[in-house]
């Protein structure tokens, strides 16, 4: 059952602060949001730079009549400086006519192109929301380069210390540059903008979202291992499988937590709660084994205790029970079964039968749930 098998995990209490209070209270939740933010900051993903002080946009395409006219399409380039000089990256918006100011799903994706597989640009359109999007091997290449390529070679003038930013967090840091110009636009609605991204950009986008509190909700699909999955007990990839192959997403620092998961200071709750008490989506899909569903699902309940400390509605579990009763779940374990979905609370979840992926399954229910508390 999923009350007993989160007791077996032996989790750290997120609420449970540096000196031994608890936050039981907005106030105090700031206090130890930051002490989470620096412990996240300094054992996992490094620390990040300070924001630039100006991001300069440049349209290199644009098109008003974009998709057959109904949105309007533009390729910008972002610029900014850095201690090492100029960097710059390229995104692309998509702004549909209809409705004006529209929310927006910013995705950090694998791929340069407004559309593509994982990205099912025009019904997205369709249903109402602008798509903005980024390839993040034009940010940093996904390559254990020494931190040579792309924007690592900007920042530290070649020194790393254990707590130097990793890979993720540097395609998150990008992301929040994104925001920045999304910010100051006037056909977007820069208050409802969702980050998301797959897998390892799940993991990404829990990470943006985490830190910055411009955005209004994160959607993180089968982020898995250091991403939403609970690490303790966790089946499939382990900490010790992530830095082996994968050590350069993350600072030196989280090296030190293979094969010694039980003294990490923090799981992955943590970093969820750093989101409350905005959206949070969680997809997962059920054959999907090395993320471990079940892992994700158990997050998702651990972390709704902030978000009922800061008197929003975490994990519908009410949800569960009324697809249980009506033969949805599994039944038995109180586990979410293959096509159930969890919307009734300000984190929200589905598990998606199949393996990892990112598809339009993923998407409509994302734009469902997005589009109903948006209109709220
Ligand atoms: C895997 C990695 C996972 C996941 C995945 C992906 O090889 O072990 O943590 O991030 O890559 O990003 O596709």
């Amino acid at each position: 059952m999923v009350t007993d098998d989160l007791g077996s995990r032996n989790l750290p209490d997120v609420l449970r602060m540096d000196d031994g209070r608890y936050a039981d209270s907005p106030e105090l939740w700031r206090e130890r949001r930051k002490e989470i933010l620096e412990l996240l900051s300094r054992e996992m993903y490094g620390f990040s730079p300070p924001p630039p002080e100006e991001v300069r946009a440049d349209v290199l395409f644009g098109d008003e009549k974009a998709f057959g006219g109904k949105a309007a399409y533009y390729n910008i380039r972002l610029g900014f400086d850095t201690p090492g000089g100029e960097f710059s990256f390229p995104f692309s918006l998509a702004v549909p006519k209809d409705p004006v100011c529209p929310p927006v799903f910013l995705l950090i994706s694998f791929s340069p192109h407004i559309a593509d597989m994982c990205l099912p640009a025009e019904e997205i359109l369709d249903g109402g929301f602008a798509v903005a999007t980024f390839c993040y091997s034009d940010v940093a290449p996904d390559t254990d380069d020494g931190f040579s390529g792309g924007i690592a070679a900007m920042y530290g003038n070649g020194r790393r210390d254990p707590d130097s930013w990793g890979k993720i967090a540097m395609w998150a840091w990008a992301a929040s540059r994104v925001m920045d110009h999304l910010w100051s636009r006037n056909d977007i609605d820069p208050g409802k903008v969702v980050v998301a991204g797959h897998s390892r950009l799940g993991k990404t986008a829990l990470w943006c979202a985490a830190q910055d509190e411009r955005f209004a909700g994160c959607i993180s699909n089968d982020s898995g291992c250091s991403g939403a999955a609970i690490t303790r007990g966790k089946k499939g990839e382990h900490v010790s499988n992530i830095t082996g192959a994968f050590g350069y997403w993350f600072c030196d620092n989280y090296r030190k937590y293979a094969d010694r998961e039980d003294e990490m200071p923090f799981d992955q709750h943590f970093v969820l709660s750093l989101i409350a008490p905005r959206l949070l989506y969680v997809a997962s899909a059920s054959e999907d084994e090395w993320c471990d569903p079940q892992s994700e699902y158990l997050c998702c309940v651990e972390v709704s205790r902030v978000y009922e400390m800061l008197g929003a509605k975490g994990l519908s579990r009410e949800d569960v029970r009324a697809q249980t009763a009506a033969g949805g779940t599994d039944g038995v374990s109180g586990y979410p079964g293959p096509g159930d979905e969890l919307h009734g609370g300000s984190v929200a979840y589905h598990l998606r039968r199949g393996t990892h992926f990112l598809g339009r399954y993923d998407w409509n229910r994302f734009m469902r749930y997005f589009g109903k508390r948006f209109s709220r």
